[in-house]
């Protein structure tokens, strides 16, 4: 079977690695396809970082920190003092040794000229990873915040910024996805997403993360997300399920500042406002992308209400604390999927 799961950083390559160990329950073999979100992407000291793809690979090649969730794991952080002594890069934002490995060559080959796509094949390929890693789009599309003047200025910041510096606790007016007008999928998306036998979204952050890449719309006055032209309509497209896991269990993000995110665009916390906010595919031909949601047994009573949507749902044990409760929850996407295209 093919799979293509759409996924943001920490929580996707969580996902996925249950996935990994869910498929063997299937008959035959299993090829995954993973595309990343690039909206969190950015230059900092020279170098093109790609937080998400990097949580990703190092995840999956089994060289990240667990416990902080990014980075490698055996890191040290002599380069990023010298960097902050000469008042380089961002001092809060830590790019330790063995990472600024990733990042040099990252750059080194995308001025070379490769696209990023090439250049994620080419590092990726050092640690043989058992998925396909592909990049939402090989343009630059990045996450912008706008926040609330300060001194009668308004203030726009990159998300990781926002993000980490600010602990999201400021409330944003807006996100601006800067670049995406003009972006394309990179290379083989479009194919993974519409020839898959199964589509899932990872339980990330359903405005950044996903948003980015599927676009995620705004209510109650709020603007939404705009996302890479051609994903939502390969989505729509796909011959295959698509299955989305809620980020959110009883009203609160699995891991990270969601919530604000989801506030900051008008919806509700919560797993229907997530699940109605991508919509029902085959119903809402406009813009509806799921076939069918899984929420958390918490969540048992977002089910007749997303059913009324059109939205196949079931409730499941959502929590991916390890490689076991995650392998439980992709088992519970690839049933779902099964019901709805046996
Ligand atoms: N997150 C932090 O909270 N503090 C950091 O200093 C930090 C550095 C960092 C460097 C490389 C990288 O790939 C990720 C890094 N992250 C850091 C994680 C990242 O900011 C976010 O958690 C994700 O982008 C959100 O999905």
């Amino acid at each position: 079977v093919k799979v293509t799961v759409l996924a943001g950083g920490v929580g996707g390559a969580k996902f996925v690695k249950g996935l990994l160990l869910a498929v063997n329950d299937l008959p035959g073999s299993a090829e995954i396809t993973v595309v990343a979100n690039t909206g969190d992407d950015m230059w900092l000291t020279g170098l093109r970082i790609c937080p998400d793809l990097d949580s990703i690979m190092y995840a999956l090649a089994g060289v990240n920190d667990v416990e902080r969730g990014w980075g490698r794991s055996d890191e040290s952080s002599r380069v990023s003092e010298e960097l902050s002594a000469f008042g380089v890069g961002w001092p809060w934002f830590t790019l330790q040794d063995r990472d600024l490995g990733t990042h040099i060559a990252r750059t080194s080959l995308l001025r070379e000229g490769f696209p990023l796509s090439e250049v994620t094949r080419r590092l990726a390929s050092r640690w043989s990873l058992p998925v396909t890693l592909l990049p939402a789009s090989d343009q630059e599309v990045e996450t912008w915040v706008e926040l609330p003047e300060v001194d009668g200025e308004p203030s726009l910041v990159h998300f990781e910024e926002w993000w980490v510096r600010l602990r999201a606790r400021v409330e944003p007016l807006r996100f601006l996805q800067r670049g995406v007008e003009s972006a394309l999928p990179a290379p083989g998306v479009v194919d993974a997403i519409q020839e898959a036998d199964l589509v899932l979204f990872a339980p990330s952050n359903p405005v950044v993360s996903i948003g980015t890449m599927t676009g995620f719309p705004g209510a109650h006055g709020r603007v939404g997300v705009s996302g890479i032209p051609g994903i939502a309509e390969a989505l729509r497209n796909a011959s295959g399920p698509v299955v989305g896991v809620s980020p959110i269990i009883s009203g609160a993000v699995i891991r990270g500042m969601g919530d604000v995110c989801l506030r900051a665009v008008g919806r509700p916390v919560s797993a229907v406002g997530v699940g109605s906010a991508y919509g029902a595919r085959r119903r809402d031909t406009a813009h509806g992308l799921l076939d069918g949601w899984l929420v958390d047994l918490a969540d048992a009573d977002a089910v007749p209400v997303l059913e009324g949507e059109g939205i196949a749902t079931v409730a499941a044990p959502l929590w991916l604390s390890d490689d076991t409760l995650a392998t439980g929850v992709a088992r519970a996407a690839l049933a779902l999927a099964e019901r709805l295209h046996p």
